[in-house]
């Protein structure tokens, strides 16, 4: 913890999570050299024009996402773990806003928690937007339950183009935050690559950037601490419960 900054043992703890942290649990990262985004295009899975154009391409890529992470979901990394340890153990309110599909945080532990870009344990329906948990394939034929078409189903995710979920709460968040800690995300992607903006303009926040090397706003955050998230965030989780 640098001198200049003192943590009120009340603050406000907001968490901004992406691929990075579930690397080492064994899931791919998007944009890293061997990620999703250079075997597949984005255009072709992760728009709902693409869905439109192509769902059974678009549901077969979920449905190999879905079963490899309900696999890893079993294996919470040292990184998820010590930021549950993080919200048990801290006096104030810490909340863990993920850009992550992966059921990861909640078998870690957090329980505080956003899922602004959904998650792959749930499917809706296009049609009449009724959403139920969802654990095997989706296919074309898959019929919803709430309104009893066909075709309308789809993965509870949020493509490019469509709102993120829980911006309301989200902001409320941002605006109260006294430490601002963003893991494993590269910030390529908005609104959640604007947040640290939203944070420093407020003016209140400490913010610090957890990650494998620099990501593109790095040089907006206090400080930077870089290396693989089962280090670098157990070693971060440490020194603020230990200001205590
Ligand atoms: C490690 C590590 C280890 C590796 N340890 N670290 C022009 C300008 C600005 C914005 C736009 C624009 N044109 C369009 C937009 C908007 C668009 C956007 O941002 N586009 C950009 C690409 C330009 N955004 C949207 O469309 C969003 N919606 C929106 O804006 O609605 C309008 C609106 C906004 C606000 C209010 C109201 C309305 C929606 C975005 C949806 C993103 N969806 C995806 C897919 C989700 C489903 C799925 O999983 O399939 O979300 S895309 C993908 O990227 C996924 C991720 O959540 C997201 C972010 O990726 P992330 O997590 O950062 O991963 P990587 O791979 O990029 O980075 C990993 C990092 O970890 C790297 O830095 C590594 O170094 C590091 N790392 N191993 C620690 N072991």
């Amino acid at each position: 913890m640098p001198q200049s900054f003192t943590l009120e043992k009340n603050s406000n703890i907001v968490i901004l999570t992406g691929a990075g942290i579930s690397q080492e649990s064994g899931l791919e990262t998007f944009r890293d050299p061997d990620g999703i985004w250079s075997k597949v295009r984005v255009e072709d899975v992760a728009t709902p024009e693409a869905f439109k154009k192509n769902p059974d391409y678009v549901h077969s890529f979920y449905n190999m996402r879905r079963a490899r992470h309900l696999i890893a979901a079993a294996n919470p990394n040292d990184a998820h773990m010590a930021l549950a340890r993080l919200e048990t153990q801290w006096p104030g309110q810490v909340t863990v806003i993920t850009q992550n599909v992966d059921s990861l945080h909640e078998s870690g532990g957090t329980q505080n928690l956003i899922h602004m870009h959904g998650v792959h344990s749930k499917a809706r329906c296009d049609h009449c937007q009724h959403a139920v948990p969802w654990e095997g394939d989706m296919s074309t034929a898959t019929v919803c339950e709430g309104c009893g078409d066909v075709g309308g189903m789809r993965p509870h995710v949020v493509w490019f183009g469509e709102t993120p979920l829980e911006l309301g709460r989200i902001q409320a968040v941002l605006v109260a935050c006294d430490l601002f800690v963003s893991i494993g995300t590269s910030g390529n992607v908005y609104p959640a690559a604007g947040f640290i903006s939203v944070v420093q303009q407020i003016g209140r926040a400490h913010t610090v950037e957890l990650n494998l090397e620099p990501s593109l706003g790095a040089a907006l955050f206090s400080e930077g601490r870089y290396g693989p998230a089962t280090e670098v965030v157990p070693s971060y989780v440490d020194e603020v419960l230990a200001t205590l």
